[in-house]
Formats: C-alpha cells, sequence, structure tokens
C-alpha cells in the first residue's frame, strides 16, 4: 500500500468548497453606508486617528463586471491559533486572484515579527492547495511581538516597498486589531500608500460587536472542548466517583465557558463575569462549589463536573488587586529577576504589597504564588493559561468539605481529577461554520484591498442565516475602539467584549443551572465535530451566537 501523511478525513476536506455569501460569488460592487464613531471617547480617538477616523461602513453587492488595479498584499497571524485561520489565507488568496490574477499574496513569517525582521515567504497555489480547511497557523506560523514604534513600522514599510506590496492583512484578536489600526493610520500619515485590513480571530470569542458578530475559531473550539467535557460526563456517571474540575481557555471573558456549558450542560459553570459583579471572594466561590457537592452527595451522587473559565482569578476584586500590584513591581524589576529560588521570590514580593494583597499572597498555595509572578506576555497579560486555577478550587474544596465532614454536616466521599483544556482545541479541523465564516473573511479582506480601503475590518455578519444570505463588507476600526488604562497608560484600544449578564446567552445558563447542579439525567454528550451529513448536525453556529440572534 502506498505510504500517507494525511487521514482520510484530512484528505475529505481538502476538496471541501467553503460556503460563501452570494454578493461575492460574482462581480462585485461596493455600497457604502452611514459614518461611523467610535464607541467611547470620540474626540479622544478622533485626534489620534485623524486619517481613518470616522470613515463610513460599507457593505458587498452583486455588480457589473470591472478591472481592479493589481495588488501585492502580505499576510500576517497573529497571537494564539483559531481554527479556520488557513481558510482566511485560502480566501484571502482565492479573492485576490479572482479580482486579478497577476495580484500575489506573500506571509509574513512568524507573525508580526515577519513583517519587522523581513521574513517572508510568496504564498503560491500549490502552498494554498496544502491547506485549505484545516487547522493551525502552521502555513506561515504566528507570534505575539506587538507592532507598536515607529521603527518597527518603518522597517514594515521597507520591505513593502521592496516586494511592491499595497495592503497588509493582520489576522488577530483585539490588541492585535488594534495594533493594526494604528499601523493603519501611521502609513496613511506617513503617505507610505500600504493599507492594513483586520480579521476578528480568537478562539475566547471576545472580539465582538454590533458589526463583529463573532470571532472565528471559537465555535470550533467550543465544540471540541465540548465534546470531551460530554465524555467526561459520560464517565463520570458511569463511574460515580470523581468530581471532575475542567478549566477552560479564555483569556479574560467567559464566553467558552458559557458556550461549553449550554452544549453540554454541566453541574457547575463558574462565570467571571457575574463573580465580579456580584464582589464575591474565593470563599464564596469555594462555598458555592460545596453547596452542591453537598446536595448531591445527600442524593448518593459523589460525582460531577466543574467549569472553570481560565480568566476567572482576574476577576476575583481582591485578586484582581494583587495581580495589579505584581504587575507594577515585577515590570522591569531587576532585583525580582536575579532571585534564585522560589521561597526567596516569595519573600522579596511579600514585602512590598500591600497589607491586604500580602494577606491574600500569603494564604494562597506556594505553586499558585509561584504561577502568579511568571512573565507577563507582549501585551502585558498574566499568562493565565499557566495558573492552575482548578487545582486551587479543589484544594480548598478539599478542605471544606473536610471541615464540614468532621461537623457531621457532609457524608459523602470527594475524590476529584483536574483537566485544562485549551490547547486540544485551538488547531481543530474548523467546523464547516468556521471554515465558512474564514474563507468568506479572506474573500472580502481581498475585495476591502482591491476597492483601496485601509484600517477597516473585514465583516461578515447575519451568520445565523445559510451562508448565501451572510452579509460581507467592512468596518471601520476606529469604531470599535475606547480609551482604557493599559500598562499603567491610557491608550486608544478595541473594547473588549466580555459576557453581557444581561444577555441572552448568560440568561438562558441561569434559568437552567440549578437544575443542571442537582439533576442525574441533565448532561448533554455532544460528541465530535461532524463535517458531513445533515445540516443541522453540521452546520450550526455556535449556541451563543444563535441565542444572541434569536
Ligand atoms: P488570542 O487572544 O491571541 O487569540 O489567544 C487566546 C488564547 O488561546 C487564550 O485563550 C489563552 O489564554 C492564550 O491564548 C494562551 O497563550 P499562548 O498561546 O501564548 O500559550
Amino acid at each position: 500500500m502506498k505510504p500517507t501523511t494525511k487521514s482520510p478525513l484530512q484528505l475529505a476536506r481538502a476538496s471541501y468548497q467553503p460556503k460563501m455569501p452570494a454578493a461575492l460569488q460574482g462581480n462585485i460592487v461596493l455600497k457604502t453606508g452611514e459614518k461611523t464613531q467610535s464607541v467611547a471617547d470620540q474626540k479622544s480617538i478622533e485626534m489620534l486617528f485623524p486619517n481613518t477616523y470616522g470613515m463610513p461602513l460599507v457593505s458587498f453587492e452583486k455588480g457589473e463586471a470591472r478591472t481592479y488595479p493589481i495588488v501585492n498584499v502580505g499576510v500576517i497571524l497573529s497571537g494564539g491559533q483559531a481554527p479556520g485561520g488557513h481558510n482566511v489565507i485560502s480566501g484571502l488568496f482565492d479573492g485576490l486572484k479572482k479580482l486579478n490574477p497577476a495580484n500575489k499574496l506573500y506571509g509574513f513569517l512568524g507573525g508580526p515579527s515577519g513583517l519587522v525582521d523581513h521574513q517572508y515567504t510568496e504564498l503560491t497555489q500549490k502552498i494554498v492547495d496544502e491547506y485549505r480547511n484545516t487547522g493551525g497557523f502552521d502555513i506561515i506560523g504566528s507570534g505575539r511581538t506587538k507592532l507598536e514604534t515607529e521603527e518597527q513600522y518603518e522597517k514594515g514599510a521597507v520591505i513593502c516597498k521592496q516586494l511592491g506590496i499595497n495592503a497588509i492583512v493582520i489576522i488577530g484578536g483585539d490588541d492585535s486589531n488594534t495594533n493594526a489600526c494604528v499601523l493603519a493610520e501611521y502609513y496613511a500619515e506617513k503617505k507610505h500608500n500600504i493599507q492594513v485590513i483586520g480579521c476578528p480571530k480568537t478562539i475566547d470569542g471576545d472580539l465582538k460587536n454590533e458589526m463583529i458578530e463573532t470571532s472565528f475559531g471559537f465555535d470550533t473550539a467550543c465544540k471540541v472542548y465540548s465534546e470531551l467535557i460530554g465524555n467526561i460526563q459520560r464517565d463520570a456517571n458511569s463511574a460515580k466517583k470523581y468530581w471532575h474540575f475542567i478549566r477552560l481557555m479564555g483569556r479574560s471573558a467567559s464566553h467558552i465557558a458559557l458556550e461549553c456549558a449550554i452544549l453540554s450542560q454541566p453541574n457547575i459553570c463558574l462565570i467571571s463575569e457575574e463573580i465580579e459583579a456580584k464582589n464575591m471572594t474565593l470563599k464564596d466561590i469555594v462555598d458555592e462549589i460545596v453547596k452542591v457537592i453537598v446536595y448531591r452527595a445527600d442524593h448518593g451522587l459523589n460525582f460531577g463536573t466543574v467549569l472553570i473559565p481560565e480568566g476567572l482569578i482576574e476577576f476575583i476584586p481582591a485578586m484582581k488587586k494583587l495581580i495589579s500590584e505584581l504587575n507594577d513591581l515585577l515590570s522591569a524589576n531587576n532585583d525580582f529577576n536575579a532571585l534564585e529560588t522560589d521561597d526567596e521570590k516569595r519573600q522579596y514580593v511579600k514585602g512590598l504589597l500591600s497589607p491586604e494583597s500580602s494577606q491574600m499572597y500569603r494564604d494562597l498555595p506556594k505553586g499558585i504564588a509561584r504561577q502568579l509572578t511568571l512573565d507577563r506576555d507582549p501585551h502585558g497579560n498574566v499568562q493565565v493559561s499557566l495558573i492552575e486555577t482548578e487545582k486551587l478550587l479543589i484544594e480548598m474544596t478539599a478542605k471544606q468539605l473536610a471541615k464540614l465532614k468532621a461537623e457531621g454536616l457532609y457524608k459523602g466521599k470527594f475524590s476529584s481529577l483536574s483537566h485544562f483544556f485549551g490547547y486540544e482545541g485551538r488547531c481543530a479541523i474548523p467546523s464547516n461554520f468556521d471554515a465558512d465564516y474564514t474563507y468568506s473573511l479572506g474573500y472580502t479582506a481581498a475585495v476591502l484591498i482591491s476597492e483601496g480601503k485601509t484600517g477597516y475590518m473585514s465583516s461578515v455578519r447575519n451568520l445565523t442565516a445559510p451562508a448565501a444570505e451572510w452579509i460581507a463588507g467592512g468596518v471601520p476600526i476606529t469604531m470599535m475602539m475606547n480609551m482604557e488604562k493599559r500598562n499603567g497608560k491610557i491608550k486608544p484600544v478595541i473594547q473588549k467584549a466580555l459576557v453581557q449578564l444581561d444577555g441572552k446567552p448568560f440568561k438562558y445558563f441561569a434559568e437552567h443551572r440549578s437544575y443542571w447542579a442537582d439533576d442525574k439525567f441533565s448532561y448533554i454528550y455532544p460528541g465530535p465535530i461532524q463535517y458531513f451529513g445533515p445540516t443541522e448536525v453540521c452546520d450550526q453556529p455556535s449556541k451563543t451566537l444563535q441565542l444572541e440572534k434569536e
């Protein structure tokens, strides 16, 4: 038998033709809509972005055949992987070639640093075909380098001039698209003649607003995690002996945990935004978990599932204060960096924190305290994926249950297992929804570029309707911006979309959670993503999106 390096599913997916909005399927005409303004701080944003502020919304409709000028485009994958990135590039490539076969696409390697360090490759038909409908970002690689200095922008302009690149597409989350906006403004101001277009990526689902209904990758990642949660629930229901504490990625917002809860109906799901709104302490959270465990034990159910959003730790007000003090204290602190042992570091930090934070820090298990002082990412964020909150909660829950047992208030048996699902889902083969959505986003970016637009984010809307009815166009990135404090400075940034406690997805969860906590039969087992089969099994977008659009 001939050896193969591809699975049967990979081979079958290679020939999948993503579904597209009808407007992108033939000749296209651009419709100019309303002028825009930023979501807040209009005066400050307008002052900072004089060339790209207030531009109108644009959308595409079927039109007459026309000739487009030749454009060369450079594409960058920025930040964490998200299923569908390769299809943004396929859609961009196909769109560019359709609009003018002489167009060329270059990929900058390893993320934004590829632009600055002039690391690139030309993306040919052969290369792009290898990656259609696949997960991962390995076609050109990704990175978290922040584009923030004029020196970086100028180095980028040099390579663009050298390759004749007229436009850059940045595929990234809120921070990367903020950088895209700043870069677009800079190149416009310096008259470098380089357009910049953003694409909304992140499994975290927190880059969304009125015009961007969802970020790509969220749907697939949640479906993968929910399959795993469902499998664990079936195991728990069979063996009836473990409580599974499952932490789910999502650096800040709890959209992933919420979507997975709606899909799998666990016994407990913590939502960071609710915890912050209720000003809950770590002890309050543990008390809530213990209440459910005791109730279930009283009914002979010594097993269950707890979903924990990765970002939780930063939403507990006292922890937030501690982390913010640690951020200030550790930024470029050479004395701290010179210390060798964890104990020395712990002692050093304790002495410099405020009394409340120092007490909080002292009370934390050593492992968690150490994780809180690990390096920040290039955007100054704590790397929450390295903080094992699920283990912290298990430890505190076990202590509290032991206390209740001694008092005769708990008669069950608590055996726990911890899990962290994040990297398992970020490079999955994109669901049909993500494969279609990302291809359309890429194609849309090609049209925006050929129409001469800069400072826009590729936008595809009406996503709960069949793909043919999706609305493609562009949204000025400045429209999504407001001023926020980042790393101690007030900066223009894209507003992060957190879980809305008055939004339909959270309300749906809140209405059902007490039933899921107590009941024996409420688990849902979503099963693996299906790529071929009936549309109700294969093509459904996330529940979050469906509920939001209801
Ligand atoms: P983006 O915001 O860049 O899309 O990344 C999201 C994410 O997957 C988070 O959920 C997670 O906390 C983080 O990346 C992990 O970062 P890293 O890839 O550096 O381990």
